[in-house]
């Protein structure tokens, strides 16, 4: 049904709302704004325009009315205790997201959890319908809301439509065991544009569309002739889509990282680890697709090997606690608690730990302090969308120093072509390139860092945010307006 304007011209919608709810120890609350790039990178092209955002407040509370923050329309959804289970951490991370990344865990297939998850982005289409003005500009975010674009557009053709993945889209072989597979693609074909990390997850999808659908491509444009049902996504469509790799706010980090207070906490930080002469650095959520048990695997074995020691040596890893009800997350703490007090009671001395391992979130300027005081960082993701921390690094090491080792199977390692580029499945070439990056010297090191900062200077988040816009006002099928 065609829904009545509203009177915004460029709306958001994405999982989360860019707040968090903080509530105090009197039981007063207010809200905070999230920490990370899509804040920042919406912030400028939101500003000057009537712009609203539609997302899940966080936490099963009361219902919270819409209310305006820096001159943008917060637009809460509330989720049930259950619809939390079924939406998000049953189809969206036990689901979908093993399922894109590779299965490095078993996708699991539910069908109460794909009901929920159609039931939530029809909530989420019907808010956005209600608020965009007549020939808006909607940008949706992610794996969570990928029917939204084609119940969007059936309520308000006159929109135009974009959609981001910032996750992998996976081989259509892979793709190919969703259930729901071809639902999901004609959800998002609603979409004028839409973009992906990677120019092989444009075309993975591309190919998922031709196969499962019958749909034709001419370049970036996939034609989908329509179906004679009246299932979603049923109309006939031409559709743009595009690999626009997400980056970082490239200033402020180089600016946070210079900050005094910032150098000061980096060196405090070196002191307190013992002053080694190497400070091996891991910084990931929680999360099986980080590649932190391989990472582990192969510091375990260089220890093993003598190749390192403590405490000339030592491993400082931050895993930030992510998705703790989801079973698969659960086990990968335990797993990684045991694999740390395995290394540890083997390899540490007294006042001397092989690894240091922090279960905890940290404020923006202890990250930029961990950056600088760390001599190689590890990013080792078994498959990565992007990885923002491998670009934080480059912005932070406004010194020149530091040395990244990263994994061949993250968005970041198509852009990063200076950093020591791995592949963590093998173990043995793992430890090897960590020897490098370790022993390769400063002037050399100086070198790819500084080529690595030119590349995320000049592709930060702002530009990365122009283009996507610039390609979804370019896009085919212009909506009739009026
Ligand atoms: C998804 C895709 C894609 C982490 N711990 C703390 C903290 N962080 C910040 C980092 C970084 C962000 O979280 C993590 O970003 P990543 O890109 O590494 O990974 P995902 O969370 O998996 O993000 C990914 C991204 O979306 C964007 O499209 O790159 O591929 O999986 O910014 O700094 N920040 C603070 N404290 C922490 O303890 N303040």
């Amino acid at each position: 049904m065609v829904s009545a304007a509203g009177t915004f011209d460029f709306v958001v919608a994405a999982n989360r709302l860019p707040v968090d709810r903080v509530v105090e120890a009197d039981g007063s609350a207010h809200w905070q704004t999230s920490p990370g790039g899509l804040v920042s990178a919406m912030d400028p092209v939101m500003q000057g325009r009537r712009a609203a955002w539609v997302g899940w407040a966080g936490d099963p509370t009361d219902e919270i009315a819409p209310f305006d923050r820096d001159g943008i329309r917060l637009h809460p959804l509330m989720l049930t205790v259950t619809e939390i289970q079924d939406y998000y951490e049953g189809f969206s991370n036990e689901t979908l997201w093993p399922l894109y990344h590779d299965v490095i865990v078993p996708p699991r297939y539910r069908r109460r959890w794909w009901a929920a998850y159609e039931r939530i982005n029809t909530r989420f289409a019907e808010a956005v319908a209600d608020l965009a003005a007549p020939g808006a500009t909607v940008w949706i975010h992610d794996y969570q809301l990928q029917l939204v674009p084609s119940m969007l557009r059936a309520a308000r053709p006159d929109l135009r439509i974009g959609w981001f993945n910032h996750i992998p889209f996976p081989p259509v072989e892979l793709f190919g065991q969703l259930p729901w597979g071809r639902s999901v693609l004609r959800g998002l074909l609603g979409a004028d544009f839409l973009g992906f990390q990677r120019t092989n997850d444009a075309g993975n999808f591309m190919r998922a569309c031709h196969q499962l659908l019958g749909t034709t491509s001419t370049g970036d444009v996939v034609s989908w002739a329509g179906a004679d049902d009246d299932l979603l996504g049923a109309e006939p469509r031409r559709v743009r889509t595009g690999a626009v790799p997400i980056s970082i706010d490239f200033t402020s980090m180089d600016e946070l990282a210079r900050e005094p207070a910032v150098r000061h906490r980096a060196a405090e930080i070196r002191a307190s680890l013992g002053d080694p002469q190497t400070v091996l650095l891991g910084v990931d959520r929680l999360d099986y697709t980080k590649g932190i048990r391989h990472r582990l695997r192969a510091i375990s074995e260089l220890f093993a090997d003598g190749e390192i020691t403590t405490p000339d040596v030592t491993l400082l890893q931050i895993a930030t606690p992510s998705r703790e009800r989801v079973r698969a997350y659960q086990e990968l703490r335990s797993q990684i608690d045991g694999q740390v007090g395995r290394i540890n009671g083997d390899f540490s001395g007294i006042g001397a730990s092989a690894v240091h391992y922090l279960h905890h979130s940290y404020p923006r300027e202890e990250m930029a302090a961990l950056y600088l005081a760390a001599d190689v960082l590890l990013v080792t993701p078994l498959r990565d969308g992007m990885n923002l921390v491998a670009k934080e690094y480059a912005a932070s090491r406004w010194d020149g120093g530091g040395a990244l080792v990263l994994s061949e199977f993250t968005g970041a390692a198509q852009e990063l072509s200076q950093a020591f580029l791995c592949n963590p499945h093998d173990i043995v070439g793992l430890k090897q390139t960590i020897l490098r990056a370790m022993r390769e010297d400063p002037a050399a090191l100086r070198k790819r860092m500084l080529a690595m900062r030119r590349r995320v200077r000049t592709h930060d988040v702002h530009a990365w945010a122009r283009r996507y816009l610039d390609a979804l006002e370019a896009a085919p099928g212009k909506p009739s307006r009026g």
